[in-house]
């Protein structure tokens, strides 16, 4: 699967406002270039019922081959063969996951520049830098960073893949992408927007 992280979609069903398969098909016809399944949170689906709406996900994203990728559930991402998956500091064993998926794609959350060298080092295929801007969609969330330390990174890495994720809309994405990230990852902007064609065109 090709590393595409230009329009990066998260999403869980807690984070939409309509039926979320509506909202995925509506951003996989707009144009999103990687989709993951982050199904957290109070109400999030658990059991088969996630299992269920994981598999109804990865087809949808099959269909319109883009890379379909799962947060932090490595046993699922193997029993389901996603394409991929994204963790975080608190989540990773990435050499253990790449040992037993050699082909996928993994995602690294880093914030500071030892964990972007030691994700990289452990065989990470990209990394995501944020918050940038406020975020209302993890409640666990740093601070808003600002794009400083994305810019580092570019300076210092310049071959690394960057997604930048926090706050991102339509009005700011130009600053995170001038400030040197591959592509950005969204949830709001694309779960709950009104117009997602025109949101995804936009970003
Ligand atoms: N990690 C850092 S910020 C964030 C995650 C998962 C949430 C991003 O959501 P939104 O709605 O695009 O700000
Ligand atoms: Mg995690």
């Amino acid at each position: 699967m090709s590393l595409n992280l230009d329009k990066y979609f998260i999403m869980g069903t807690i984070n939409c406002r309509r039926d979320p398969l509506v909202v995925l098909e509506a951003a996989l016809q707009a144009g999103i270039t990687m989709f993951q399944l982050r199904e957290k949170g109070e109400n999030a689906l658990t059991g088969d019922s996630y299992v269920q709406f994981a598999r109804k996900c990865q087809s949808l994203c099959h269909a319109y081959k883009v890379p379909f990728l799962i947060n932090d559930d490595v046993e699922l991402a193997l029993k389901l063969n996603a394409d991929g998956i994204h963790v975080g500091q608190d989540d990773l064993n990435i050499e253990m996951f790449r040992k037993r998926a050699e082909n996928k794609i993994i995602g690294v959350s880093v914030h500071t520049m030892e964990e972007l060298e030691k994700a990289i080092a452990n065989g990470a295929d990209y990394v995501g830098i944020g918050p940038i801007f406020e975020t209302s969609s993890k409640k666990d969330a740093e601070p808003p960073a600002g794009v400083a330390f994305l810019k580092k990174a570019r300076t210092d890495y310049p071959n690394v893949p960057i997604v930048a994720i926090g706050g991102i809309s339509p009005t700011n994405s130009s600053i995170v992408r001038e400030a040197g990230a591959n592509g950005v990852a969204v949830i709001s902007a694309i779960s709950l927007s009104e117009d997602i064609w025109k949101t995804v065109r936009e970003i």
